[in-house]
């Protein structure tokens, strides 16, 4: 095929990029970071391995025998990530993982045992992902999973859509390709147990297209195969293109093509069967959100009532929104924001350095919020704290 001639040049070297790629899946390299809050910045070693019981005990229904009580006694939030996925879920040199994924699950630490390091991450693939969350031995999911009406029949309970994104496609630029409708004729390289595996399968089928498709395990081997020629493009999630993009030695030798072919709204997600652990993870995003709203960051977070009672609700100055139902602190947000900074912090600290712009993009807050100059008009959007 024509199309794997010129590529052809791109297996020049490719036993080096072989060895690169064991270390750059996804986009496995760390992009620049800014520094976080210190709380964040440097998870204790200890809670990356923390001496907690098996995870798996039965949870069923709310209240003290349920997933918070099992969570405190046990003194560690179990949360299924990604490793390799840069900007979201990766480990770094010091054996932490970070990630605008990793943050969303210390905001749950930091809410319910009062410290962001309490947290044992939990590496699965994409088709370990189902299994994992349905037996319960995790305590919440976050690494670049989208919501989908079959996932949350047979998987558990997503949490508000932390991350809008849509599946593209990357290609060598010197591959001359500027459209995915290019791609007839060509092999693509695609992770098992995706969304992104099945709306492969849809495109083709609905445009006609010949394209010879290569399934793969993990990010590791599938970024291989991508790397290797094997495959004239790899798909994925727009911005785990850009996440593996980043790791190459020559990001501007690849091109993420014009053209979406999904909703991918990323999210966090929960085991079914436990209303209040759900309301729980629910609640810690919708702060998180409403504090970038409301103008509230780390450095400036309320501990003394400010008069602006919105704020004061949500960081239990004065009024409620649900803390004490919930078997919350009534300063949980207090907790939250201290430790991890809100929303577009996190965005900012993780995402942006990737290049994944925020403003003017879907995942601005939607916001008519009551201050000056927020970003408006995307749909970055959660239940009121009231
Ligand atoms: N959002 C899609 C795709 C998610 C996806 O492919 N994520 C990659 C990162 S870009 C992943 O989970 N990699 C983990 C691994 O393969 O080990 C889904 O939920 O199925």
């Amino acid at each position: 095929m024509a199309i794997m001639q010129r590529y052809g040049r791109y297996f020049v070297g490719a036993v080096a990029m072989l060895a690169l790629a064991a270390v750059l899946a996804c986009g496995g390299r760390e992009p620049p970071v800014p520094a976080p809050p210190a709380a964040t910045a440097t998870p204790s070693p200890t809670a990356a391995a923390p001496t907690a019981p098996a995870a798996t005990e039965a949870v069923s229904g709310a209240g003290p025998a349920g997933r918070l009580g099992i969570v405190k006694g046990r003194g560690v939030l179990i949360c299924a990530s990604n490793n390799t996925v840069a900007g979201f879920g990766y480990v770094n040199d010091a054996g932490n993982t970070v990630g605008f994924d990793a943050d969303l699950c210390r905001a749950v630490a930091a809410a319910v045992l009062g410290s962001p390091d309490a947290v044992e991450f939990r590496p699965v693939t994409a088709a370990e992902r189902g299994p994992t969350i349905q037996s319960g031995e995790v305590d919440m999911m976050s690494n670049t999973t989208t919501w989908t009406t079959s996932r949350n029949a047979q998987w558990g309970n997503f949490a508000p859509t932390m991350f809008y994104d849509g599946q593209g496609f990357m290609a060598p630029a010197g591959l001359g390709i500027s459209s995915i409708m290019e791609l007839d004729n060509a092999a693509v390289c695609v992770l098992q147990g995706t969304t992104t595996e099945l709306n492969l399968q849809d495109f083709i089928n609905q445009n006609n297209l010949n394209i010879a498709v290569s399934t793969f395990a993990d990010d590791i081997a599938t970024d291989e195969a991508y790397r290797s020629g094997q495959c004239d493009a790899l798909t994925t999630d727009r911005s785990g293109l850009v996440s593996t993009r980043s790791g190459f030695e020559n990001p501007d030798a690849h091109i993420i093509l014009p053209g979406t072919i999904s909703e991918e709204p990323l999210g966090p997600l929960v085991p079914h069967g436990d209303e209040q652990w759900y309301d729980i993870v629910t609640a810690v995003m919708a702060i998180l959100i409403y504090a970038e709203a409301y103008g509230v960051a780390a450095d400036n977070v309320p501990a003394a009532p400010t008069g602006n009672t919105a704020v004061d609700r949500l960081f239990g100055l004065e009024g409620s929104w649900g803390q004490g139902d919930l078997g919350l602190e009534d300063t949980v947000a207090q907790d939250i924001i201290r430790a991890v900074g809100n929303y577009g912090e996190i965005y900012d600290r993780h995402l942006t350095p990737l290049g994944l712009e925020r403003e003017g993009s879907r995942n601005a807050l939607w916001s008519a919020a009551p201050c000056a100059g927020c970003p408006k008009g995307g749909q970055i959007y959660a239940a009121p704290l009231r």
